[in-house]
């Protein structure tokens, strides 16, 4: 595949690294005085580390300041930050800032135009934090065949931008990274091979390994949740309690709803409210007791209960997105919703996505097209700065994907339609479910078409893609490039 040359593509040159404002290499090959010599306000290094998931569980895997997640980095909206990035590991490297609205130099993706850092260089990401929210921080390399690099591995850390105006209290919050870990390949029914995993973590940890999360009877916490995972969709739930919905992909929703499970698909992040009115210790884990019993899950210990952890089993899975909207349909059907921005009055100019594996034989994993393609001969027509879009994503494949878009968000219009025979795009626009759902990454369910709005107002390249690892490998990714 031609995307596995990211990793031997040339190296930052001087003359590319200052041409590119907001990012400052400072490897051997920039000269003193073209460095920044100011203390940054962050610093990160990608470093190998040995991580105890349990005390009978140890792997080695890459991570950021030694830690697995990497540091909470708590940044405020609007306020001009400045991270230094160290790469101590043999390939080059890159940090996507998941979630921001960047500038292509600093969003962290090499197909972008984001440099390399160089293995035993460092790199400045100097950028200004939007929108507010949870957001994370991941590396943004190729794994191919390897299920040790990229997402494979511990490269990933929360990152919450404060609002300029501080929102509801809490009594506690925390933070919590769903991940895989131990990935082999098998081969399924039709004989391509997927990625499984042997070891899974919330916080690096295997449940009863970590740390619980330490509450009283009648706090109100909040809950903020990543599913850091290569590949997996996960579903978790917190015995006892119910959680209330407050925002998705950081993003407040319309309708807050209190729900008996979370499901996070790959890139993911759930902010859920719970109530403390139950005392005991419960698991907060996996809903599925497979995934559980390979390890995910945490303790919540109530002060003063000294009972073994305990565990109720949901009757299903549970979820759908449209519960967290607004109402559609206030005005006349199928009209737009009203907006004080007056472009959204414009019709959204539609662009069809459909998505379909390629079997490049049985013991390998499959391709994967944009619209009869692979990346890096996918492309569409340039976007026009300022106009609204509707993507339509046509998932012909038996596989479901989490689809992100960089350096925007959108807004989801219609969800999980099932494909008709006749080609999706020629029927009758499908009315929108609910409103005011603002994502960066949505989870299109196999043999389903679904449509998401956003506004192209932040000029560059715009890589779009399938968060799952081996997808994104293996073709599933695209530029959007503005006029
Ligand atoms: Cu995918």
């Amino acid at each position: 595949m031609k995307t596995a040359t990211v990793f031997d593509g040339p190296l930052l040159s001087r003359r590319d690294a200052l041409k590119l404002s907001g990012f400052v290499a400072a490897s051997a090959a920039i000269p003193s005085w073209a460095q920044d010599l100011s203390a940054p306000d962050y610093r990160l290094e990608i470093a190998p580390v040995t991580l105890d998931l349990s005390p009978r569980h140890r792997i080695r895997t890459l991570a950021y300041n030694g830690q697995v997640p990497g540091p909470l980095l708590r940044l405020k909206e609007g306020k001009s930050v400045t991270i230094e990035v160290t790469n101590r590991t043999e390939a080059a490297e890159v940090v996507h800032w998941h979630g921001l609205f960047l500038p292509t130099a600093v969003d962290g993706s090499f197909e972008e135009g984001t440099p390399p850092i160089a293995p035993n260089a460092s790199a400045r990401y100097t950028f200004t934090p939007s929108p507010s929210g949870f957001r994370w921080y991941h590396t943004h390399t190729m794994a191919m065949d390897d299920l040790t690099r990229a997402q494979y591995g511990g490269q990933h850390g929360f990152l919450m931008i404060e609002p300029q105006q501080e929102p509801g209290r809490y009594d506690q919050e925390f933070f919590l990274a769903l991940h895989d870990w131990d990935g082999h390949l098998l081969a399924s029914d039709d004989g391509a091979m997927n990625p499984s995993y042997g070891l899974s973590t919330i916080n690096g940890r295997i449940l009863g390994a970590g740390e619980p999360l330490r509450v009283r009877e009648g706090q109100r916490i909040v809950l903020h949740i990543l599913n850091s995972s290569p590949t997996e969709v996960h579903w978790v739930a917190l015995s006892g309690h119910s959680l209330q919905v407050i925002a998705l992909d950081g993003n407040p929703v319309p309708a807050v709803k209190s729900v008996p499970m979370l499901r996070l698909a790959p890139a993911e992040r759930v902010c859920a409210v719970v109530d403390m009115n139950n005392p005991g210790i419960w698991v907060l884990g996996e809903v599925r007791r497979h995934i559980q019993a390979a390890g995910m899950g945490i303790t919540v210990e109530y002060a003063n209960q000294s009972d073994r952890p305990q565990w109720q089993q949901p009757p299903g899975l549970i979820w759908n997105y449209e519960q967290f909207g607004a109402p559609a349909g206030a005005g006349a059907p199928g009209a737009d919703p009203p907006s004080s921005d007056a472009r959204r009055a414009d019709a959204p100019i539609v662009i069809p996505l459909a998505f379909e594996s390629k079997f490049r034989g049985h013991g390998a994993m499959e391709a994967w097209t944009i619209n009869g393609k692979s990346y890096p001969d996918t492309s569409v027509a340039p976007l026009q700065a300022g106009q609204r879009y509707r993507l339509q994503f046509i998932n012909k494949s038996v596989d479901d994907h989490p689809l992100h878009l960089h350096r925007h968000s959108f807004e989801l219009h219609s969800i999980g339609a099932p494909l008709r025979t006749a080609p999706p795009s020629a029927g009758p626009a499908s009315p929108p479910n609910r409103r005011g759902i603002i994502k960066d990454v949505l989870l299109v369910d196999a043999l389903t078409q679904s449509e998401v709005d956003f506004t192209a107002d932040h000029p560059g390249a715009t890589l779009f893609h399938c968060h799952q690892q081996n997808h994104m490998d293996l073709g599933f990714m695209m530029l959007f490039h503005y006029a």
